[in-house]
């Protein structure tokens, strides 16, 4: 098999078995799957006294997800994922000092994600030096010394990048973006470019607040929960006891997906006795299984005929009183539906007229409606004009600023949504930036900075020398890997926070420093006092994460002390910012926090209150809408989809059950079928007939972009599987060798994860032995 340019070999995973899709999730198999490796490598009193302390209000948050909890807590508030995240954490395993002499940096690329990260857990600094294929083990303040040498010889703070994944807490996140515009510039590329970027251009833009207008409860309100493009069953899986709350009090659920996933068809609350035994709940009471991209047409074909049903019954439809006293553009968005075709609405989504005419009177059946919604969304090229007719579709009948009723996007890393409050963004408002000039007295930089793909274009472009990451898997997470790369490779310095190697330490600038830290499940002691750090979750709640295991090692550093000692190290005594102190008590991080960011005015007591404080949030709480014109904005989107060119197929790129992002937890995605692999293509079994390929076939999946050679991801196993017609899966990160750089999301700059367009070539004549069954 022919290995790739950038060295990962292409071969097909030996003992792959394909069965059959599951149609429940959770239950007794989940948990004992969860608890299962954590007992064999981490010995019961460890697993214990983690089991116990995630997301209690003296333990510490979860890290696999921004899934909130709920006020009355289990004695086990966890799922399967979560788990397993945390004993992916919390593994003894550490990598030894030999490790770095044994393995050079060119044999390490020809590794995988899934090897990199049962190496353990990173306990030393190491340094790459120019020239060499090796990191060496590196003193801490050499390392920090290096690091600031380099970004102070730069010509400009602007050629240097500094990324967050959505894990770092918030007082770090705070600090870091402190250090960075304290060092002169707003490069400040995240995860969220990625990832929900979509969703907060189109709420700031209609409702004046980026993020979640419903609390918690709200769930348990709601008449009608509408998810769409997401994946509870593996992705949050404590939603679905929201959803069974939902279902519970006689409210209904949809579900609008390109896959019928299986926590959304039933779910055994493992919390529950009756979830235990019993059959479990079916969650959702309809399914629309819509066509990739198809969304945006969906939510206008919903909301025409609402606004149908008000004509052939004026006045008893819309919420009139809302619409007139807090809403601006409802005429023009009428005149515009009018003219809405039908026919290019049923192409866009593959829906029959009766499932959208269904849909549409559940919604107006339903007095109070929750709209949710994930990457099936975010990542698609209309995304933040999809994301606006969900705004409109709620608009319509108040749907926003009531209880049991609203606007919720889910987000993914537990803290991406508090790293952006913190001031996480290329783009911060000068709201913001002024106040935080006014806390710390330096000029605080204006122009604005690179997101996530403008670094890569960036990097390759020469603009930039130097990348730091908080953390995260930067060039296995963007679009474009072979591009990325690439482009990572010219650069001069690049410096990794991290807890475990992924791909993103072994390509590296010609000098590299990977500096280890300390994770959320263990105790930070500063100055003999043990500290802890907050996070904010999907609905706006902020509470404490205190760490409850010993460390893994000695000398680990917390990503707070990290991020003070790069700054005093690169700004000395610049803007007289107090790094050190900031280091042994994170209570002073607060205070100034309080200072600086709205809604945290007394967070060092908020927080001490026994499950946080939720952040206010106008729309949601006073029907306040903080856009320009004081309204929640109804928006005119012209309708566009993905045409399929004849041939070809629209791929979205996803997650299995047994990863979290770019981390490979086990081979297995047991609700899909699949074991011991993950080099396979879901296809709608008549879509390969008319393609003439059969499953079990090998195949190279081909991307084509205009003007830029074919993108290939090699050797493939065909896997017939009842996805929409026309459409197409496989896994992330390995799939992101497909997503071209050009592919963007208009206004978010989000790459187009979910809509690939794709040809499927024949590898090999012989197609694999039939299906196993999958227990
Ligand atoms: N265990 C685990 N938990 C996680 C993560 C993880 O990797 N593992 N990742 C975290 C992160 S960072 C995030 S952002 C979230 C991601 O959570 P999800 O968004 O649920 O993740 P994906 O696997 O990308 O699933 C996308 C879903 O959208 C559907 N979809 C694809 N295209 C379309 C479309 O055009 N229309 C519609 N209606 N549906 C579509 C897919 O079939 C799939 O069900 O999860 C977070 N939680
Ligand atoms: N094709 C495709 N691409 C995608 C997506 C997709 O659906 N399809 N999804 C996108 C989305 S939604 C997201 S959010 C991004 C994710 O992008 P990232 O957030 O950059 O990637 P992760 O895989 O979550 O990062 C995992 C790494 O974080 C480090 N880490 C874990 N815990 C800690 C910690 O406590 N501290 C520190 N410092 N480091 C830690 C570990 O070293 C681990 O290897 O990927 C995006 N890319
Ligand atoms: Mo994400």
């Amino acid at each position: 098999m022919a290995d790739r340019a950038d060295g990962r070999t292409t071969e097909p995973y030996p003992d792959l078995e394909v069965g059959h899709p599951k149609d429940w999730a959770v239950g007794v198999p989940g948990i004992l799957h969860s608890m299962e490796p954590a007992l064999a490598r981490m010995g019961l009193s460890r697993t214990a006294r983690l089991a116990l302390a995630i997301n209690q209000r003296d333990g510490f948050d979860c890290m696999s997800c921004a899934w909130p909890d709920p006020s009355h807590r289990n004695v086990l508030e966890f799922c399967e994922n979560g788990m397993k995240a945390t004993t992916w954490e919390a593994t003894p395993v550490t990598v030894p000092r030999e490790f770095w002499r044994e393995h050079s940096l060119t044999s390490l690329q020809g590794r995988d994600e899934y090897w990199l990260g049962r190496q353990g857990r990173l306990v030393e600094p190491v340094h790459k030096r120019a020239g060499s294929d090796h990191y060496e083990p590196i003193a801490w303040d050499d390392a920090f010394g290096i690091i600031a040498d380099r970004l102070n010889a730069l010509e400009t703070p602007d050629r240097a990048a500094f990324y967050t994944s959505g894990r770092t807490a918030n007082e770090t996140a705070f600090l870091y973006q402190l250090f960075v515009r304290a060092f002169g510039t707003n490069n400040l590329p995240d995860c969220s470019n990625m990832c929900h970027e979509s969703t907060g251009t189109a709420l700031l833009s209609t409702i004046g607040v980026g993020k979640s207008t419903v609390h918690y409860d709200d769930f348990a309100k709601a008449d009608l929960v509408i998810v769409m493009g997401q994946n509870p069953g593996t992705n949050h899986p404590r939603m679905l006891t929201a959803l069974e709350e939902t279902k519970r009090a006689g409210g209904r659920v949809v579900s609008v997906n390109v896959l019928p996933e299986a926590g959304l068809i039933r779910y055994r609350n493992p919390q529950k006795v009756r979830g235990l035994l019993g059959k479990g709940t079916a969650i959702a009471d309809r399914f629309l299984q819509i066509r990739s991209g198809g969304d945006m047409a969906l939510l206008q074909a919903v909301s025409r005929r609402v606004l149908d049903a008000e004509d052939a019954a004026p006045g008893t439809v819309l919420d009139h009183d809302f619409l007139d006293r807090h809403t601006m553009g409802l005429e023009a968005f009428r005149a515009h539906l009018a003219d809405l075709d039908e026919a290019t609405v049923l192409a866009a989504t593959g829906l029959d007229p009766d499932e959208i005419d269904a849909l549409a009177a559940d919604y107006l059946a339903a007095d109070r409606v929750i709209i949710t919604w994930a990457m099936g969304l975010t990542q698609q090229r209309k995304a933040v004009a999809t994301i606006r007719e969900i705004v409109n579709l709620l608009l319509l009948r108040g749907n926003i600023g009531r209880p049991g009723a609203g606007a919720s996007p889910i987000r993914g890393h537990s803290n991406v949504q508090g790293d952006r409050t913190m001031g996480i963004w290329e783009k911060m408002p000068e709201r913001f930036l002024a106040a935080l000039e006014a806390e710390f007295g330096f000029p605080v930089p204006r122009e604005e900075g690179a997101d996530s793909l403008q670094t890569v274009q960036g990097l390759q472009r020469g603009d930039l020398d130097v990348f730091v990451a908080m953390g995260g898997n930067f060039v296995g997470a963007i679009s474009d890997t072979d591009a990325a790369e690439r482009a990572m490779r010219g650069a001069k310095l690049t410096v990794q926070v991290s807890t475990k190697l992924n791909r993103s330490h072994v390509v590296t600038g010609e000098e590299a420093i990977i500096l280890p830290t300390l994770g959320r499940t263990e105790i930070d002691l500063q100055d003999g006092r043990p500290q802890f750090v907050s996070v904010e979750d999907s609905v706006c709640a902020v509470h404490a994460s205190h760490g409850a295991i010993p460390p893994v090692a000695h000398g680990l550093l917390s990503e707070v002390a990290i991020v003070c000692r790069l700054a005093e190290a690169t700004l000395g005594g610049r803007h007289g910012i107090p790094w050190r102190e900031f280091e042994r008590d994170y209570d002073l991080i607060r205070d100034r926090i309080a200072r600086v960011v709205p809604g945290f005015e007394s967070f060092n007591d908020d927080v001490r209150r026994k499950g946080g404080f939720v952040l206010p949030n106008g729309p949601r709480d006073a029907r306040r809408f903080d856009t320009p014109t004081g309204r929640a904005m109804i928006t005119v989107n012209e309708l566009e989809h993905l045409e399929r060119p004849e041939g070809r197929l629209i791929l979205q790129t996803l997650r299995s059950h047994d990863q979290f992002n770019t981390t490979i937890y086990s081979l297995n995605d047991r609700y899909r079928g699949i074991r011991k692999g993950r080099d396979v293509v879901f296809v709608h079994p008549d879509d390969l007939t008319e393609l003439g390929l059969v499953d079990g076939q090998r195949v190279d999946v081909v991307s084509e972009w205009p003007g830029e050679p074919d993108r290939r991801m090699p050797n493939q196993r065909v896997v017939a599987y009842p996805t929409a017609r026309g459409c197409a899966a496989a896994y992330f990160p390995e799939a992101n060798v497909l997503v071209p750089l050009a592919s963007a999301a208009e206004e978010s700059n989000t790459p187009v994860s979910k809509a690939v367009i794709v040809r499927l070539e024949a590898v090999g004549p012989e197609p694999a032995p039939p299906r196993a069954p999958v227990s």
